[in-house]
């Protein structure tokens, strides 16, 4: 029986040295040290042997019990760390590997234009300053001498704000444009001024290539003792040449706008054909990119100013419309559809 005894462990042994997963581990264990395993049988078989011998098989197999779980629990470590490793390799990090690229944002053509706009204007000593969207009747066309029933008022489709004071009046408003912050301006500061002001501006319009009914203006405005049209003149000119080249022409015409007197609209010679006539310019040779004029001394003296010593002048321009001009965009709404393969361009 000792003979079978010594078998036993040998056969075990090697089993357990050839076991290389968890589940023939548990199977080994079940067959040799398990409730019905080998030793267990083996120590049932020893009852008919005589008390002596019976005593020192057992204290044998008893031994070789110990030993089989001490190896038991050692080979069961061994597998469980090899198992913890193989894991920790699979989610290892290479870091040999080249990164992910990370998508650069960059600012809206609008964004870009406005900023070069207001740089070409702080060089020569303006301000930059802005002003709320929603505006008051009164900064966006009574102070800017259009009165109620004005005809003028039909120049700007204005968007109402649904709010009503006790007499029935509707006094607020989406700005049509960025000249109530001349009024702003001027109502908070004395001469002398020099202002831009970028900002958006709201129009109740049907939206076609050159219209959008949100859109970005620039306003400017001057005012000082003893200011010319030829000080605008000068000042508009070389923002042109700034924006659109150093050999650009520069063109004034009459224009109607009810808070400048007089004004105009200035064009610049067409940079695409030189003046020639193209489709850029619709074949004029020339494109508009202002209106402009003298601040009317009517504005100037209900801010208090004395229009007798104090002259200025004011410009307003289109963002997207300049950079339309600049970049050859041919519809204005390519700005605002959120199209990547348009803004991946500026
Ligand atoms: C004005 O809004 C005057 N406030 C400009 C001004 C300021 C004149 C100071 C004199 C002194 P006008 O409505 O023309 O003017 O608009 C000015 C510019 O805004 C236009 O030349 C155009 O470039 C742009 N603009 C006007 N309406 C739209 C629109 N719906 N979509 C895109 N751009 C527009």
């Amino acid at each position: 029986m000792r003979e079978e005894l010594e078998k036993l462990k040998t056969k075990a042994l090697a089993e357990l040295e050839a076991i290389d997963g968890e589940e023939d581990l548990e199977e080994w264990r079940i067959a040799y040290l398990g409730r019905k395993g080998a030793i267990t049988s083996f120590l049932r078989g020893l009852v008919s042997l005589p008390l002596e011998e019976r005593r020192a098989l057992g204290a044998l197999a008893n031994e070789m019990k110990s030993l089989l779980e001490k190896r038991f629990a050692e080979t069961e470590k061994a597998l469980k760390a090899a198992e913890a490793a193989r894991l920790a390799e699979k989610g290892r990090i290479d870091v040999t590997l080249p990164g992910r690229p990370v998508p650069l944002g960059r600012l809206h053509p609008a964004t870009q234009m406005i900023r070069e706009i207001c740089a070409a204007f702080t060089s020569m000593g303006f301000r930059v300053v802005e002003g709320p969207d929603v505006e008051w009747d009164y900064y966006s066309f009574e102070a800017l001498n259009i009165p109620k029933g004005h005809p003028a008022r039909d120049m700007w489709n204005t968007l109402w704000i649904d709010y009503q004071t006790e007499d029935g009046e509707r006094p607020m408003l989406l700005r049509p444009h960025t000249s109530p912050m001349q009024i702003r301006v001027m109502e908070k500061t004395r001469p002398p001024v020099r202002v831009v002001v970028p900002g958006r501006c709201y129009r109740y319009e049907a939206t076609d290539a050159t219209h959008e009914s949100a859109f970005f203006q620039v306003e400017g405005l001057a005012v000082d003792d003893g200011i010319t049209f030829a000080n605008m003149k000068g000042t508009l000119y070389e923002f042109a040449r700034r924006i659109f080249g150093a050999e650009r022409k520069a063109r004034f015409r009459c224009d109607y706008f009810p808070f400048v007197e007089p004004g105009v609209e200035m064009a610049i010679d067409c940079f695409a054909c030189g003046g020639k006539g193209c489709r850029i310019c619709k074949e004029s040779g020339w494109i508009e990119i202002m209106g402009a004029g003298m601040v009317h001394p009517g504005v100037l003296e209900r801010v208090g100013y004395d229009s007798s010593i104090y002259t200025g002048f004011a410009f307003g321009l289109g963002v997207e419309r300049m950079a339309m001009l600049k970049y050859g965009i041919e519809d204005i709404r390519l700005f605002y559809s959120n199209d990547m393969r348009f803004l991946r361009q500026f």
